[in-house]
């Protein structure tokens, strides 16, 4: 039996902004309109990237470098691209990602400062032809996401641990992005209440399913 093949959405923004929260109702959304879907999110995804997520959130042990942590984003993403997203999109199955290679641009490339050039030679050589077909990047003052991550949870992991212009700089290259591939980055206002932040969203999906074949 052949399948069409799936949509590959991606979820991004700095921290705390509502990505996992949205995540489980875009999940009801689509499956209401009988897509089949599976979640799953980066750094993380099959049991070798998750080990590899662990490594990479742990506050304790050695310094981890910039270009270590690059490759470890990639490496994990590799496993993960081959084990679930690949297998699941062939299936036709609408894969939900909780971050994927926007936030290697946003972390990796603004906050750290690892040239875009490096980034992009990894992406095109890891990913090949995969990239989304369409992300939601939650976007507010990085206040209110920190406010709300730590009324969410007391400990910080090694990227929380970050100073405020990290994050500034993580925000900043996110929104470039979003800038610079406007039909595939729709930018959500996340200090709106969650109702309205969840209306953006379904307009955002309507539109794409709209777009599909057959979808009169
Ligand atoms: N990372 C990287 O550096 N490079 C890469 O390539 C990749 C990742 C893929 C782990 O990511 C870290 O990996 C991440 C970047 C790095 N570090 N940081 N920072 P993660 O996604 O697991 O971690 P996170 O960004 O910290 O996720 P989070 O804190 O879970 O944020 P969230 O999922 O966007 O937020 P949430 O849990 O849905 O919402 C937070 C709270 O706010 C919660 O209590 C909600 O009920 C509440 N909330 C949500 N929306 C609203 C609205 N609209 N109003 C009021 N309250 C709300």
């Amino acid at each position: 039996m052949t399948h069409k093949p799936g949509k590959f959405l991606t979820f991004e923004g700095g921290e705390g902004l509502g990505k996992t929260t949205n995540i489980p109702f875009v999940q009801d959304y689509l499956q209401g309109r009988d897509i089949r879907v599976v979640t799953t999110r980066e750094p993380g995804g099959t049991q070798l990237a998750e080990k590899i997520r662990q490594l990479l959130l742990d506050t304790k042990g050695e310094t981890i470098f910039e270009q270590t942590e690059l490759l470890l984003m990639f490496a994990a993403r590799s496993q993960h691209i081959q084990h679930v997203i690949k297998p699941a999109l062939a299936q036709g199955y609408w894969v939900l990602c909780d971050r994927f290679t926007d936030a290697t641009y946003a972390y990796q490339g603004g906050g750290r400062g690892i040239s875009t050039d490096a980034i992009t030679w990894l992406e095109q050589w890891v990913q090949g032809e995969l990239r989304p077909d369409l992300t939601l990047l939650f976007d507010a003052p990085i206040e209110i996401g920190m406010a709300r991550a730590a009324q969410r949870k007391a400990t910080v992991d090694r990227f929380e641990a970050e100073k405020l212009n990290f994050f500034e700089r993580v925000r900043e290259a996110y929104l470039t992005k979003a800038q610079q591939n406007p039909d595939r980055i729709k930018t959500i206002n996340a200090e709106q209440p969650l109702l309205l932040v969840q209306q953006d969203i379904i307009a955002v999906l309507d539109e794409l399913i709209g777009r599909l074949p057959n979808s009169a």
